[in-house]
């Protein structure tokens, strides 16, 4: 899409705007996490526009190709989209794509971009693939990294169905996004180099209005706080007072937590604190170990500080 297709709607309206992927992979989490930041949209997935009812957001829903173009073009000032698409799109236009700086990184949508060859083929390193053909949807990641590697090799651009061309000998090789494999594996290729680890990420235009700023401020803040409760668990228990220390040493993640005493109690006391950091049956029974009871951990739902 050029920038002279989307009309420019800007900002003047007062609202934020946000372009998130209409249907795909990351279309779903995208909704997600906006509705875990207490927006309220009224999803109607034909359209290209929703609005939020209870913030001053808009979400245009486009395809994730295109979410750099709505940025650069001030039609949205935030997007969603996975980092693979965002450092092609500046890889390709550096001048274009350059100012659109990465604010939060999501969790999700997590996948590689790798360089694959069919089973048997001989490969050592990336220098096996001189004069070669690589086949991709990744021509500006793919050639930067052969130039950094001095590895002269032609690139054969596809839209998709990447993963066929060398059954179909248009190209020696493929680099292109992996997740489980499977299409890897079911196409007879072997997995080489990691080009680069993506997972969707919040974008941002720098040169954004400032009435957008403080409504985008806002927003990232309360995304950033959902991230980080979705990764914390409150965890409570009962320690025996000379074991506290020991106890207190393998909290995964906690700062410094609360410590009551127990009613009727001299020897035992209570511990509650946040961790922020996933805990594992393993910590908890190392916890049992050094005399902690009555074990409980439980998600946090919301996270202020
Ligand atoms: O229509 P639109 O242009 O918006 O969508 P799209 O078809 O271009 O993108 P979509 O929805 O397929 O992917 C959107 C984003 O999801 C990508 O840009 C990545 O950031 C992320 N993502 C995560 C993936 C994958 N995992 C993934 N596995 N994108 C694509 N794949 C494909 C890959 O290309 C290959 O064909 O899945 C296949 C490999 O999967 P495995 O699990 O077999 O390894
Ligand atoms: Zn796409």
């Amino acid at each position: 899409m050029t920038g002279k297709m989307i009309s420019k709607s800007g900002t003047d309206d007062g609202r934020l705007k946000i372009a998130i992927q209409k249907s795909g992979r990351l279309s779903e989490k995208s909704f997600t996490i906006l509705e875990k930041a207490g927006i309220s949209l009224q999803k109607s997935k034909d359209q290209l526009l929703c609005q939020a009812r209870n913030f001053p957001l808009d979400i245009f829903l486009v395809r994730d190709d295109d979410i750099p173009a709505f940025l650069v073009n001030n039609v949205c000032q935030l997007g969603i989209i996975g980092q693979n698409s965002l450092l092609e799109a500046q890889s390709l236009d550096p001048d274009v794509f350059g100012g659109l700086e990465q604010v939060i990184n999501l969790g999700f949508g997590r996948c590689r971009l790798s360089l694959a060859t069919p089973n048997g083929m001989p490969y050592e390193d990336v220098s096996s693939l001189a004069g070669k053909t690589v086949a991709t949807s990744y021509r500006g990641l793919l050639s930067d990294f052969l130039a950094e590697k001095g590895v002269d090799a032609d690139i054969v651009t596809m839209e998709g169905a990447v993963e066929v061309a060398p059954r179909t000998h248009l190209a020696d090789a493929i680099c292109d996004l992996v997740s489980t494999g499977s299409t890897l594996v079911s196409n007879g290729l072997t997995e080489q180099d990691v080009i680069l680890n993506s997972q969707a990420v919040i974008i941002k235009n720098n040169a954004m209005p400032t009435e957008s700023h403080a409504l985008s401020e806002k927003l990232l803040a309360r995304i950033t706080a959902v991230l980080r409760a979705q990764n914390s668990r409150y965890i409570m228990l009962n320690s025996p007072v000379d074991a506290l220390e020991g106890i207190k040493s393998i909290l995964p993640g906690s700062q410094s937590p609360t410590v009551m005493p127990l009613q009727g109690r001299d020897d035992m006391v209570a511990v509650h604190a946040v961790c922020e950091e996933e805990v594992f049956w393993t910590t908890m029974e190392d916890l049992k170990l050094r005399g902690a009871t009555s074990i409980l951990v439980v998600p946090i739902e919301k996270m202020l500080d």
